[in-house]
């Protein structure tokens, strides 16, 4: 009883707090698949990543950046933990960026049918994934990893079942004969925007004494 009254008084609730913070990452975003696509980069570098739904609402701007920094800031004010937050979009050549920063509507209303149907007399069919990570937590403020990734968007739909989101079907990186989504997660890992900006963090984390 002793001990565990010693035990007690020792983690006192702050001495708690500040263990459990920086042990676990919260990632707040509504995309399970986004969050599996992290966490299984993050991981195997150490570090917990638990999901957080949390929707906060974005701020219109054109770079990724931004809105995943004051989508960062604005869960921070709501939960007090460290977390993440992720932006990405498709910026496509002939389309002058759209759908960019609109893309999660974009997706939602023309979906991948709908972009192929703009593209449909369009040679040029170069695009870009850009994804921003923003860590927050008190000690750091805001923290941005960025990373791209350059491919095509392809004639038709193409996807392997079960495997990729959003628009992964029309996606095809430079270096690959497959989509985003004919590739298992390890593959676009390997190339991914979105995996690349997570190592990047990961690298940066694992640095710090927070
Ligand atoms: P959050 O809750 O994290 O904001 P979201 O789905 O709204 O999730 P984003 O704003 O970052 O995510 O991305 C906007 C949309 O862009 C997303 O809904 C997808 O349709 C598309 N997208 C983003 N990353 C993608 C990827 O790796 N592959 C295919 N489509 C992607």
């Amino acid at each position: 009883m002793k001990n565990a009254k010693n035990t007690y008084e020792h983690y006192d609730n702050d001495d708690v707090d500040f263990q459990v913070r920086n042990k676990i990452i919260l990632f707040v975003t509504g995309n399970f698949h986004k969050f599996e696509e992290v966490r299984s980069i993050l991981n195997p570098m150490g570090i917990a990543v638990g999901m957080l739904r949390m929707k906060e609402k974005e701020i219109q701007s054109d770079h990724t950046s931004e809105i995943a920094e004051n989508s960062a800031k604005e869960a921070y004010n709501r939960c007090h933990l460290p977390l993440i937050v992720e932006d990405a979009g498709l910026f496509i050549d002939a389309l002058e960026g759209f759908p960019g920063p609109y893309s999660a509507y974009a997706y939602k209303t023309i979906k991948n049918k709908g972009i192929l149907k703009l593209m449909e007399n369009t040679q040029n069919r170069k695009a870009t994934f850009h994804a921003t990570i923003a860590y927050y937590n008190q000690k750091t403020g805001p923290q941005l990893f960025e990373d791209k990734i350059e491919g095509e968007i392809t004639l038709t739909e193409r996807k392997n079942n079960n495997t990729g989101f959003g628009f992964d079907p029309i996606f095809q990186p430079t270096q690959s004969e497959k989509t985003f989504a004919e590739m298992t997660l390890q593959e676009k890992n390997s190339l991914s925007h979105r995996a690349k900006a997570a190592n990047k963090f990961a690298q940066w984390y694992n640095k710090q004494t927070i």
